[in-house]
C-alpha cells in the first residue's frame, strides 16, 4: 500500500496555496476540512484557464469556444460517473451540492410517489440537509418521517433501525458518514435491508466523498450526493447520482433553457437524461474544476488518505483524552472528524480565542442541531482533518486550547 511519508505531506501542503499563508500573525492551521476543504494549485489554474481560453456557454454555441466548453463540461460528468463507478454517465446530474441533490429527490421522487400512512425513514445522525427537504415533502404528501435512534457512541442502533423499516418505509435517508461526530454508517448493510422492504435509499455522501472510494453500483444505493466544495472542487457545484430507470421516471425539478426538446404554450417534451435535471446556465467552470479535483485525490490514491487521516484520528484522540477534554462522538468506525467540548467553556468562545492562534476549526451545532440535543451540548468544537494536516498542527491545537484554559481559569 502506497503511504504518505514526511516528503509526501511536505509536498503536498506546496500543492495548497492557502496553507502556506498565515492567520492573525500564526501560520494557519486549518483544521475546517468538513465544513470545505483547500483548494491545490490544479484546481485554482483549472479555473483560470477555463476563463481565460474557453469560456462559453455550454450546448448553445456553434463555434469553437462553446465546443471547448461543452467537451470540458461533459468530461466532467463522465469523470464523476467513473469517480462514483456508475453505470452511465446519464446517472450524473450536476447540482449547486449536496443540500440541491437531496431537495431533487424530495421535490422530484418522493412528492409524487407518498401518500399518507407512508414513511421516510432517516437517522438521529442526520445534518439539517438530511432532514428538512424530507419534513417539507412529508408535510406536502402527508407522508411520516421516523427517525432511526443512536446509541451514546453515536452510532445508529442496527436492531432499532431494522424495527423502524417496514412495508410502509418508501425513502429510506441517511448519511454515509456524520459531520458532527465523523461516525461511519455501515451503509452497505442498511442499504440492503432497505431494500428488503422495498425502500429507495438516499445516501448523502457529503462527508464520505473526500475520504473514501466509492462504488455506487457495489453499495446499489438508488441516489448518492456529495458536494464539490469538500472534496478539494470549487464551491456551487455538487452531483447527485441516481440510477437512470429511477432518474428516467420521475419529473424535472426545475423548468427553463436546455432542458427541454420543444417548447410550445400547449405542451412542453423535456430532454432525456441528464439535461432533463440540468436547467438554465449550469456552473460550468465548477464542474471543470471538480473534475480536476477528482484527478488529483483519485492520483493521492484512498488508501493512502485514509491510512494518514486515520494515523491523524488516532493522535488526536489521544490527546484529548490526555488533556481531558470531552469527546463528543466515539463511534467504532470513524472518519477523521473529532468533536469535542472544552470543560463548561462555550464552544465559540474557545473557537474565537482559537482563531487568535492560527487555528481554524468550527464550534457551533454544525447543522445538525438533533445530533446535540441527543448528547445535550448547545454546541462542540470540531476539527476535521484532510490528508494535508500534520500531527504538528494537531499539537498547535492542543497547545492553544491550554491557553484557553488558562484565560478561563
Ligand atoms: N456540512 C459542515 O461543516 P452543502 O452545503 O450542500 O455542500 O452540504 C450540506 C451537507 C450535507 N450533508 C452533510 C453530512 C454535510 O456535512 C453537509 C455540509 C458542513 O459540516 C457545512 S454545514
Amino acid at each position: 500500500m502506497k503511504i504518505l511519508n514526511d516528503t509526501d505531506i511536505a509536498r503536498i501542503r506546496g500543492e495548497f496555496p492557502i496553507l502556506n499563508t498565515v492567520a492573525k500573525g500564526h501560520p494557519l492551521v486549518y483544521l475546517d476540512n468538513a465544513n470545505t476543504s483547500q483548494k491545490p494549485q490544479c484546481v485554482i489554474n483549472a479555473l483560470k484557464d477555463y476563463y481565460e481560453r474557453y469560456n462559453a456557454n455550454i450546448y448553445r454555441g456553434l463555434y469553437e469556444l462553446s465546443e471547448l466548453a461543452t467537451a470540458a463540461y461533459e468530461g466532467a460528468r463522465h469523470r464523476a460517473a467513473q469517480f462514483l463507478n456508475a453505470a452511465d454517465d446519464c446517472e450524473i446530474i450536476f447540482v449547486k451540492g449536496t443540500t440541491e441533490a437531496i431537495n431533487l429527490v424530495a421535490q422530484s421522487y418522493a412528492r409524487p410517489l407518498l401518500k399518507p400512512g407512508d414513511e421516510v425513514l432517516i437517522t438521529a445522525l442526520e445534518h439539517h440537509s438530511n432532514i428538512v427537504p424530507w419534513q417539507i415533502v412529508c408535510q406536502q404528501t402527508g407522508a411520516t418521517l421516523r427517525v432511526a435512534p443512536i446509541n451514546l457512541q453515536g452510532e445508529v442502533i442496527q436492531d432499532a433501525y431494522e424495527k423502524c423499516l417496514s412495508e410502509k418505509t418508501k425513502i429510506v435517508a441517511m448519511g454515509h458518514i456524520s459531520n458532527a461526530l465523523g461516525t461511519i454508517n455501515p451503509i452497505a448493510a442498511m442499504i440492503t435491508k432497505a431494500h428488503a422492504v422495498g425502500a429507495v435509499t438516499v445516501i448523502d455522501g457529503a462527508q464520505a466523498a473526500p475520504h473514501t472510494a466509492l462504488d455506487v453500483q457495489a453499495l446499489n444505493c438508488d441516489f448518492y450526493a456529495f458536494s464539490s466544495h469538500k472534496i478539494y472542487g470549487p464551491t456551487g457545484i455538487g452531483v447527485l447520482y441516481g440510477k437512470k430507470a429511477l432518474l428516467d421516471a420521475m419529473p424535472p425539478y426545475q423548468g427553463g433553457g436546455e432542458m427541454i426538446k420543444s417548447v410550445t404554450f400547449e405542451k412542453t417534451i423535456y430532454q432525456d437524461l441528464p439535461l432533463k435535471f440540468e436547467a438554465g446556465t449550469q456552473h460550468i467552470e465548477g464542474a471543470i474544476g471538480l473534475k480536476v479535483a477528482l484527478d488529483y485525490v483519485t492520483q493521492i490514491g484512498f488508501e493512502a488518505i485514509h491510512q494518514h487521516e486515520h494515523e491523524l484520528l488516532i493522535y488526536a484522540t489521544q490527546l484529548a483524552h490526555e488533556h481531558k477534554v470531552r469527546i463528543i462522538g466515539e463511534a467504532k468506525e470513524k472518519a477523521s472528524i473529532l468533536s469535542f467540548t472544552l470543560d463548561n467553556i462555550h464552544a465559540h468562545d474557545v473557537g474565537t480565542i482559537l482563531s487568535h492562534y492560527g487555528v481554524a476549526v468550527r464550534a457551533g451545532h454544525h447543522c445538525a442541531m438533533p445530533v446535540m440535543e441527543f448528547f445535550q451540548v448547545p454546541a462542540t468544537l470540531r476539527a476535521s482533518f484532510a490528508f494535508y494536516n500534520t500531527k504538528a498542527e494537531i499539537d498547535t491545537l492542543f497547545n492553544a486550547l491550554q491557553k484557553v484554559r488558562e484565560i478561563f481559569k
